[in-house]
């Protein structure tokens, strides 16, 4: 008798073949899971009775070749893998829909545009630009956001970054960007990270990247999550109406979280203590139902009227300044369920900016235009032939129904002996689909001029939005961008390349290129230099704006600290009520709070109470979390203070700017040392930005409460006192 258990015939695939034609990616994805019920079998579908053991001759005899189950379990084992994206090779995906608040039906026909009682459902794939598939999450770099949006009227992906411009002007220099920028192929090295000559040979000789240069050195670099980070189409695209009127647009995904950025140190150090900080952040918020949220916004200029922008908006290094067109937001789109497998949907998605519905369509913007080549045909490598849109992942909502035939991995079968268009034999109805006034139509923008293979001259500006950028910044921001580039730079032992370097940036700011180059063991920086070499252009357009606040991340703080971790650092002998009372509050206000001691288990309170610790200063270094909590409590405070583990984690969360909050004898643990000064009269105190001594008797007014959550909202205190003095 078999001890199998019954077989259980209905699979899924047919019940969602049954299931009506319907918007529910999620049906489609099951469509060819097989069910844990109906027990091992092979892939043939045969009952396997021994999943453990290999076929032998004799119980110490060699391996048969017959055994066709070990066979097909390591061929299957050894084909695994698939070769990892070009580029964008790590990345985290989530399933999700997409809503707009209003009709665009006056600027669009796109149909998932149309409805605000219409979800759209959308998979996103977050992703670093540079590293491999297994690089850390954290390191420096511009990260991808792309969309699929599965509409009624087939699936449009808008393939953008975390940045609004790109490093280069044309697709042509694309294969060279890349090269500089992954690692050195003699050695194959260094992973994940632009700091090194070959990337900084080629940037410092392509003037036009100096603008996203200023982008990936700042805090941009570094999210602090992907649910804090904002999204951008980067080139200029069309929404075309009914009326086949065309109008540029840009896109952006605002993040209801704010935009917060890691600190450098942190960032580093959370590459060794957490490589996947960015997807587990990503993946724990989605299981706890703290779904990431984004608005969709437009800058939308009229046809005609681009010219008056001050600059050539088919340029992807410009962006049009927010206080110039203003950004509208016309819909959200919120993430709400992980995937079921990475590999089926995360790493077989494949986007492509040339997957456009009704009512959307390119610009000519170069970068653009050469993009349309390229994410086709790599998808024909990755994904081994021309059927990658059957894929789960990629299968449109609505039907499709062409005469495209064959081909690697085909899955449908097309009934029937009519493989060409026009016929009458597949259905009896001449079906002809050149002219049909449905359908996608491209906007008909003449084109009709000699052949080049030239530059627009109004390309040539390649700095006056990189020192709009510079001037936008806050002081701490600016810091942190000097910071950047000169610690890339000091990893280039070409001192012709870090020179060459700072030349540029002369021409973004004087100022900003000394500050990079005193600590380089360069001459000052030169901006003549820089001008007389090939390939360098600073034709100025004079800007219509110097400033724009909404490019410091200053700005998009956002008020919420919702899904922030506060980390509870306790030891025996803790006061209990207030922090409690502390945790009650900032829970309710949405924030994560953890337990962290020297061992799990639990430790004793004041009041010989046991509190559950919820990790180990080891496993949860103050990297981590977005702000400390110290509560009161002699004896708990004196174990804390003098263990190196726990003194470590408050010098390092002061050191990267995190909101501490001390109560009653838990000052003491801040007070030795060395943050404060001597004031503190009514130990409700703010010595420096960030840091709050509590008076654990006020806590129960909320006040505490208050001031925590407010200082938590700012994120970081980048301002604080004798940061750079402390030890971390
Ligand atoms: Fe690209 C992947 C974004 C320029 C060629 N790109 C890729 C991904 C994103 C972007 C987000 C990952 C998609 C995913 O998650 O699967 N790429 C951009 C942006 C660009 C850009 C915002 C400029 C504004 N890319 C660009 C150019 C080319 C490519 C100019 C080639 C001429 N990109 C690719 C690619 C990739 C890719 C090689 C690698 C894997 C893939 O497409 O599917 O085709």
């Amino acid at each position: 008798m078999s001890l199998l258990p019954k077989r259980n015939t209905s699979n899924s695939r047919s019940s969602a073949a049954q299931a009506k034609p319907s918007q529910d990616k999620a049906i489609q994805l099951e469509a060819f899971t097989t069910e844990e019920s109906t027990g091992l079998t092979s892939n043939q579908g045969v009952q396997l009775a021994d999943n453990h053991n290999s076929l032998k001759a004799g119980d110490n005899g060699p391996t048969l070749l017959e055994d066709f189950i070990l066979r097909e379990k390591i061929a299957h084992f050894g084909h695994e893998r698939i070769p990892e994206r070009v580029v964008n090779a790590r990345g985290s995906g989530a399933h999700g829909f997409f809503k707009p608040y209003t009709s665009m039906v006056q600027y669009t026909s796109a149909a998932f545009l149309q409805d605000p009682e219409v979800e759209t459902p959308v998979f996103v794939r977050f992703s670093g630009a540079t590293g491999s598939l297994g690089s850390a999450d954290t390191v420096r770099d511009v990260r991808g956001f792309a969309v699929k949006f599965y509409t009624q009227d087939g699936n449009y992906d808008l393939v953008g970054n975390s940045m609004p411009v790109f490093y280069i002007q044309d697709a042509m220099k694309f294969p060279d960007l890349i090269h500089a920028l992954k690692p050195e192929p003699h050695h194959d090295m260094p992973q994940a990270s632009s700091a090194h000559a070959t990337f900084w040979d080629f940037a410092s000789l392509i003037p036009e990247a100096t603008h996203m240069l200023m982008w990936t050195m700042s805090d941009r670099g570094l999210p602090r999550s992907f649910r804090m980070m904002e999204g951008f189409g980067v080139h200029a695209f069309r929404f075309i109406n009914a009326r086949n009127d065309a109008f540029y647009i840009k896109f952006h995904w605002k993040p209801k979280l704010g935009v917060h950025a890691l600190d450098w140190d942190e960032a580093q150090k959370i590459a060794g203590r957490e490589p996947d900080f960015l997807r587990r952040d990503l993946w724990e918020a989605i299981e706890a139902g703290n779904f990431p949220e984004w608005e969709l916004g437009v800058q939308i200029v009229d046809a005609g009227r681009e010219d008056e922008l001050g600059f050539d908006i088919l340029d992807p290094t410009k962006l049009i300044p927010e206080s110039q067109v203003p950004v509208q937001l016309i819909g959200k789109m919120v993430l709400n369920r992980n995937v079921e497998n990475f590999f089926s949907e995360t790493e077989q998605v494949a986007f492509h900016p040339g997957n456009l519905v009704p009512g959307i369509d390119f610009s000519n913007d170069p970068l653009l235009q050469g993009r349309l080549f390229s994410y086709t045909d790599t998808q024909l490598t990755r994904l081994g032939g021309p059927n990658f849109h059957e894929i789960p992942i990629n299968r449109s909502v609505c039907p499709i129904h062409n005469y495209q035939r064959g081909g690697l991995h085909r899955q449908s079968i097309n009934k029937g002996r009519v493989a060409y268009e026009p016929n009458t034999l597949a259905s009896g109805v001449e079906l002809r689909l050149d002219g049909a006034a449905e359908g996608f139509q491209s906007h008909a923008n003449p084109v009709g001029a000699s052949k080049s293979r030239r530059r627009q001259p109004s390309f040539d500006d390649h700095f006056s939005q990189a020192t709009l950028f510079w001037n936008s910044q806050s002081a701490s921001e600016k810091d942190h961008i000097v910071a950047a580039f000169r610690f890339e730079l000091s990893k280039v032992e070409v001192p012709e390349i870090r020179q060459r370097m700072v030349d540029n940036l002369a021409h973004v700011d004087l100022k900003l290129a000394v500050r990079v180059a005193t600590p380089l063991g360069i001459n000052a920086p030169d901006p003549k230099a820089a001008a007389g070499r090939i390939g360098f252009r600073d034709h100025r357009i004079a800007l219509k704006v110097s400033e724009d606040p909404a490019l410091s991340m200053v700005s998009r703080n956002g008020t919420s600290i919702k899904t922030r971790k506060i980390a509870v650092l306790v030891a025996d002998g803790v006061d209990a009520p207030a922090l409690r009372r502390l945790v009650f509050d900032m829970t309710a206000a949405g924030a994560l709070c953890k337990l962290v001691g020297f061992q799990l288990g639990s430790v004793g309170t004041v009041s010989g109470k046991q509190l559950v610790v919820d990790h180990t200063f080891a496993t949860m270094p103050s990297v981590m979390f977005d702000a400390v909590l110290i509560p009161g409590g002699q004896e708990s405070t004196t174990i804390l203070g003098s263990q190196g583990e726990a003194v470590h984690f408050v010098l390092e969360a002061y050191k990267h700017g995190k909101t501490i909050c001390a109560l009653n004898e838990g000052h003491q643990l801040l007070l030795t040392l060395g943050f404060r000064t001597e004031k503190n009269p009514e130990l409700i105190n703010v010595p420096t930005p960030g840091v709050i001594l509590a008076d654990a008797r006020k806590v129960l007014d909320g006040q505490v409460s208050q001031d925590f959550q407010a200082a938590i909202a700012l994120h970081r205190h980048w301002d604080r006192l004798n940061s750079e003095a402390v030890p971390a």
